[in-house]
């Protein structure tokens, strides 16, 4: 029981978690376990394999080796890894975001299956934001030109991207001066994979720099597409009930889990669970029909668009196959953990792998293309049904009930939420009834107590009067706890408590997947040019408190070159060089009027926020 407490605040998985303990089915927490102690070089960033004249390691006390083979310092390394970090998951995002585009652009061709040109009023809005003509054209027309304009973001023939339009003046001045604009996304990320190449980069600002400028090319640019074109063509979502847990797994359902990030797949796959024939056939095997339940991103896609219920966050995988209730467990790609097979073994569940790029041995791969999307999709449905056949009731442990959430919030539906305008905002924020708004993202990491992070920071904020728009795995835990139902405004200090009432909002708006951090940066924009400022001028911070990603480090790292203050929970392994550490910590306040600092305790962490909301406060006069 101990460690059961030790592992999780989710007091409904906790059952599910013991239940792993008592048969011996292996998680993530168990694996953290055996690798203690870590490597001591590794968490201090200063140990390196980029080339193999190593591995190197440098000494932190002074006493052994101060440089690797090729002469690279602790700085040097500590930047290296760190740039290493930001490309990957910059790539990740927009190479997501570059599926999508592609998709989109079949689509508009009429050459996909099963996908149509859903929101044609976002597609013009986007169209023109990036200066398409739409005057007397088709959807289709427009959406071919868009498609192509999009595509060419990726390479470097414009020498710009097309979003940074949306970013207000002010900080696009910073930009330029810190000679960080993002050119192209792919541009950004090989150039970043060239400065590591042994004997390129050396001084560890410039390399860190072009951090920020990948970083920038993946918030401003792929992850903004993939955002944008998904709303167009499965919906822009609008605020929406449904529930989370692992509750929303079904003893009398056919249980399919979505999970991974890119919706291209699992829409297709509601719209095949959807289908009478299939209901009829998930009936003939005995079920009640086809229940389908969202994990992390992908998950997040679906609750925004369609109000899938949500299984839970990242740490939730194993857990749901734990239940013995899963069927299929269908995967796409990113935070999926390869040890899936292992678990579902123990049960009759199966693991469906479905993209060419992220196969997992022991999983069932039937891989998905667009031109073909609604016939793979079927026949995943059709397996999760016969698998169904297979499965033990005894075996089945589903822990809890669900709890009810409130999720859809886009930049679109806030507005609508306001009443067409963001002025109802701005006036709450100016007259001080909400004194900033903090954006909490990021994923789930057993060396953080399961949801502890995102909870508390949540709750102790929400008391200061500052309002939580919240993504990813960060937003699902506060789900969890009950925090995205407008009842939570209870817990929230007396001026945000009037607001979310007067709305009938949460204090905690899920604004959805992780690429849909683009949905902050389009809100901070929008309210920066309202108020004829910059980004960085903003009463408005960001927090990671459990983030373990790359992708999630790329987040905080255009987030501060946004300029939003950022608290992480956890070190992205620097603290190996006083130099790298000062800049993000300090130093890049010169740079872009932002900085980093890592905080564990999400009570300190609330405390450092809200003093940097009130100084923005002050400083803006208000
Ligand atoms: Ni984003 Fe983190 Fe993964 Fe989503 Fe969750 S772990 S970086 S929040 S699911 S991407």
């Amino acid at each position: 029981d101990q460690k059961v407490n030790e592992r999780t605040i989710d007091k409904d998985e906790k059952q599910t978690l013991k239940r792993t303990l008592e048969e011996d089915i292996e998680t993530a927490w168990d694996r953290l376990e055996e690798q203690q102690p870590q490597c001591g070089f590794g968490q201090l960033g200063v140990c390196c394999n980029s080339c193999k004249m190593g591995p190197c390691q440098v000494d932190p006390f002074e006493e052994g080796p101060q440089r690797g083979v090729c002469g690279a310092d602790a700085n040097l390394i500590v930047a290296r890894n760190l740039l290493n970090d930001i490309a990957a998951g910059a790539a990740s995002h927009s190479d997501h975001g570059r599926e999508i585009v592609e998709t989109f652009y079949e689509t508009a061709k009429g050459e996909s299956q099963g996908y149509e040109l859903l929101d044609t009023e976002k597609l013009k809005n986007v169209a023109q934001d990036v200066g398409i003509e739409v005057e007397d054209r088709s959807d289709e027309e427009i959406a071919k030109e868009l498609g192509e304009t999009f595509l060419a973001e990726y390479g470097m023939i414009k020498g710009g991207l097309d979003f940074t339009e949306r970013v207000p003046e002010k900080t696009r001045k910073i930009w330029n001066k810190a000679g960080i604009m993002p050119r192209g996304v792919d541009r950004e990320v090989v150039e970043s994979m060239h400065r590591v190449h042994m004997g390129v980069g050396a001084d560890y600002t410039n390399m860190l720099l072009h951090g920020l400028r990948t970083a920038l090319s993946d918030g401003w640019g792929g992850s903004m597409m993939a955002t944008e074109l998904s709303d167009i063509l499965f919906g822009t979502p609008e605020v929406t009930e449904s529930t989370v847990n692992l509750g929303t797994l079904k003893d009398d359902m056919v249980n399919i889990v979505l999970h991974g990030h890119n919706p291209i797949l699992s829409d297709v796959v509601v719209k095949a669970a959807n289908n009478e024939a299939l209901v009829e056939k998930a009936k003939e095997a005995g079920a009640n029909g086809i229940n389908l339940v969202g994990l992390c991103c992908t998950g997040n896609e679906l609750l925004m668009r369609k109000g899938v219920p949500m299984a839970g966050n990242m740490l939730n995988q194993e857990l749901a196959l734990a239940t013995g209730a899963v069927d299929a467990m269908i995967i796409d790609y990113q935070c999926i953990f390869p040890s899936l097979p292992q678990v579902a073994k123990c049960f009759h569940s199966k693991i469906v792998s479905t993209s060419e790029k992220s196969k997992v041995p022991g999983a069932v791969h039937k891989e998905f293309h667009p031109e073909s999307a609604y016939d793979t999709a079927t026949e995943i449905v059709e397996l999760a049904i016969d698998t169904y056949k297979e499965r033990n009731p005894q075996k089945v442990e589903i822990p809890c009930e669900p709890m009810e959430m409130v999720a859809g919030f886009s930049v679109e539906a806030i507005k609508d939420e306001l009443g067409g305008t963001f002025e109802p905002l701005i006036e709450a924020i100016t007259s001080g009834q909400i004194k900033g708004v903090v954006g909490v993202v990021g994923c789930s990491n057993p060396k953080v107590q399961h949801d502890y992070g995102h909870v508390n920071l949540a709750k102790e904020l929400m008391k200061k009067d500052i309002l939580m728009i919240e993504t990813g795995c960060a937003a699902v835990a506060s789900g969890k706890e009950g925090l995205l139902v407008p009842e939570a405004a209870e817990m929230a200090g007396d001026g945000l408590q009037k607001v979310c009432e007067s709305l009938n909002i949460p204090p905690v708006l899920h604004m959805g997947s992780c690429v849909d951090c683009s949905r902050i940066l389009t809100l901070a924009g929008e309210l920066a040019n309202a108020l004829d400022v910059g980004i960085d001028q903003l009463p408005a911070a960001g927090a990671a408190p459990e983030w373990y990603a790359q992708k999630a480090l790329t987040i905080a790292s255009y987030f501060v070159a946004s300029g939003f203050y950022t608290v992480v929970g956890l070190p992205p392994n620097t603290h190996g060089s006083q130099k790298v550490t000062d800049l993000l910590t300090d130093d890049l306040e010169d740079v872009v009027n932002a900085k980093f600092d890592v905080e564990p305790d999400p009570k300190v962490a609330a405390r450092m926020i809200e003093r940097h909301i009130l100084s923005q406060r002050e400083e803006l006069g208000i």
